[in-house]
């Protein structure tokens, strides 16, 4: 599918690039039919690089790292203040995936008429990433004033209101999913590829269904404390290799958290991240 709203084209990966990942998102050459009639198939011959990544590893221990949207800006982290209750734990996954993917987080706060963003804003507001909350009561013009003209993937658990957004976001979602499903193939309730749709005052929008989680398998210490901006000039005085976990005599960490300049909170956060990649624990 093409930016300025072109023929939608189904292709398959030719000989050239049989081994080559291409995702939503990519920009790849295409030859044959390109007409984008009913039947028409053309080839898929080169694939662009990227600028972003998004990739996920299957699981914590998996050093596999699987791309799922590529060229991709923002990630729009979606998290419920309640009903699913909000889980910290995945939005800072989802911080990780973000900065090591060269995508900008974005947190969008939803069904505010549940309950209180009050103290989910004050945890995350030491990063001074862009939030937002939204109710189904108000309009959504903080939440695209963000993402409009960029390309975003909308993240985040099951039930939170992803499907929601995108529906008022993209007014014919529907009729898009289904044209894209009718030309790959796909049922219309089997769809569990991410899909990208374009916003009307621009940019595209890539839901993400399939997707439960990131795994952090090949993620390096290092660059999984760039998703704790709070955190990392403290972990600057650590010994060099610190591995940072709890129950260590010298991580500056501890100290941080004691002197009252890092959040209790957010320290527990990165050591469950820390553990769960290491194997230690499966969380
Ligand atoms: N109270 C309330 N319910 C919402 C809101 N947004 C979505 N929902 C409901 O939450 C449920 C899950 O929404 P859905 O968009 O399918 O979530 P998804 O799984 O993240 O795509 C649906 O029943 C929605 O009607 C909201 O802002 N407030
Ligand atoms: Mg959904
Ligand atoms: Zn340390």
């Amino acid at each position: 599918m093409s930016a300025s709203g072109g023929a939608l084209v189904a292709a398959v990966r030719g000989g050239s690039v049989r081994r080559t990942s291409v995702v939503v998102g990519d920009e790849v050459a295409l030859v044959g039919d390109i007409s984008g009639r009913a039947g028409s198939l053309a080839r898929i011959v080169g694939r662009a690089e990227r600028r972003s990544v998004l990739r996920r590893t299957a699981d914590d221990t998996d050093p596999v790292e699987r791309p799922i949207v590529a060229n991709a800006d923002r990630l729009v982290i979606v998290c419920a203040l309640a009903d699913p209750p909000p889980r910290p734990g995945l939005i800072d996954r989802c911080l990780v995936a973000a900065y090591d993917g060269g995508l900008e987080p974005l947190l969008c706060l939803t069904k505010a008429d549940l309950a209180d963003d009050t103290p989910l804003r004050a945890l995350y507001a030491p990063l001074g990433l862009p939030m937002v909350t939204t109710r189904p009561d108000a309009g959504l013009s903080g939440l695209t004033a963000l993402m409009a003209a960029h390309v975003c993937v909308m993240f985040g658990h099951s039930g939170v209101g992803k499907s929601t957004l995108v529906n008022r976001l993209v007014p014919d979602a529907a009729q898009t999913i289904g044209a894209v499903n009718a030309v790959t193939g796909r049922g219309r309730h089997t769809s569990s590829a991410a899909i990208a749709l374009p916003m009307p005052g621009g940019g595209w929008v890539v839901d993400t269904p399939g997707v439960r989680s990131f795994g952090l398998g090949a993620v390096s210490t290092d660059r999984l404390l760039r998703a704790f901006p709070d955190l990392a000039p403290a972990a600057a005085a650590c010994p060099g290799g610190c591995t940072h976990l709890a129950g260590l005599a010298d991580c500056a960490l501890d100290e941080a958290v004691a002197d009252g300049q890092a959040d209790p909170a957010r320290l527990a956060s990165l050591r469950r991240l820390l553990a769960a990649r290491s194997g230690t624990d499966p969380s």
